[in-house]
């Protein structure tokens, strides 16, 4: 079969980790009979240097003919100081938005070869970790009205039955082909849109019994993430709470390069990305993990173009790149050789 993919590099280390994620791919299209058609397109930095805007039309226009998108990293120092609706996190904003991918998955899974990297004590990570985080993606603060008046801002949250259900059912269908348990993190003490957010999931899970529900508080959550982390099952969360959860997970599995994302609507269509960001401190010198995006392939293969046994294949040689000894430079141990970018993407390749 022929699977069409947009691909949008971005900024900063987008670039070069998603060109060692597409060798991954073809491997996998040479291995099992498959052909991977790719048409790049433009968003962040990139599209605003290009075309003066963060998502052009255009880009929509590509992704809206593909099976799926395999996207990098926006942002960076250069773009700073452009106002928010026109710098390129806006373009990954309008994007997710423009396509409704209101789900975004965050897995966060400690590898065995990687339980020294884990900055936790061991007995607290004992046996591994196996979080997924349910992040809400095109609600809250990060979408709600926002202005500045000279020296007053103001960024407001909303939320509407509507997204909180759907997000939430997500959850539970999700938790349903796992440990059955499902934590909803809030701000339900402070917060109106946390009130409606619990009220929402309480009623959403009578739908499904056989699903254990418990809410935390948001400060509460990230405190337990470093202490209990083991106690979560399937988290789910509003887009900003989400945002910081995932990155907080992300250190307990070794390293933010290890952890990959989908996020997906109620079409077949999917977005894959890493959860981290440009990183433009260390973009075009190799020294990037280019981990995450090539995990976010594999949850490509499995959740969008129906691929389970290619998707495996993935993990499994990121499994055995590792246990080989293979390190770049964020989950290299002091002392240990990091290889590059580049090298990490071939050794994989090759497995
Ligand atoms: N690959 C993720 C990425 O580029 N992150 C930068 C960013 O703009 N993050 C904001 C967000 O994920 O909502």
């Amino acid at each position: 079969m022929n699977y069409k993919i947009a691909v949008i590099k971005g900024d900063g280390i987008g670039p070069e980790i998603v060109d060692e994620a597409v060798k991954v791919l073809n491997k996998v299209g040479e291995v099992y009979g498959h052909t991977f058609e790719y048409t790049e397109a433009l968003a962040g930095g990139a599209a605003i240097d290009k075309t003066g805007v963060p998502l052009p039309e255009e880009t929509l226009e590509v992704c809206r003919k593909s099976h799926a998108l395999l996207f990098g990293a926006v942002g960076g120092p250069k773009w700073d100081s452009l106002p928010s609706e026109i710098r390129p996190e806006k373009g990954l904003l309008s994007l997710r938005k423009e396509l409704n991918l209101y789900t975004n998955i965050r897995p966060a899974i400690m590898f065995d070869e990687l339980k020294d990297t884990c900055p936790l004590r061991p007995d607290i990570v004992e046996g591994g970790l196996d979080v997924v985080i349910l992040r809400e993606l095109t609600g809250g603060i990060y979408f709600g009205k926002k202005f500045t008046e000279g020296d007053y801002a103001c960024d407001c949250m909303e939320y509407s039955k509507y997204e909180i259900e759907r997000i939430a059912h997500q959850a539970f269908k999700i938790a349903q082909t796992r440990d059955k348990r499902v934590t909803s993190v809030d701000k339900s003490n402070v917060l109106e849109t946390s009130r409606l957010w619990r009220k929402t999931v309480e009623e959403t899970a009578k739908k499904y019994p056989d699903v254990k529900l418990n809410h935390m508080y948001v400060d509460n959550a990230a405190m337990q993430l470093v202490t209990n982390p083991k106690q979560f099952d399937v988290i789910v969360t509003e887009n900003m709470f989400g945002d910081i959860l995932s990155d907080e997970a992300s250190m307990i599995t070794g390293s933010i390069g290890m952890l990959p994302s989908a996020s997906l609507g109620d079409n077949n269509f999917g977005m894959y990305e890493p959860i981290h960001g440009s990183a433009p401190d260390i973009a075009g010198q190799g020294k990037a993990n280019p981990i995450a995006t090539i995990i976010s392939v594999s949850m490509m293969l499995k959740y969008t173009l129906g691929l389970p046994k290619e998707a495996q294949s993935i993990e499994d040689a990121v499994k055995k790149s590792l246990k080989d000894g293979y390190r770049t430079m964020d989950i290299a141990k002091k002392g240990e050789k990091a290889i590059s970018t580049q090298e990490m993407g071939k050794i994989i390749t090759e497995n």
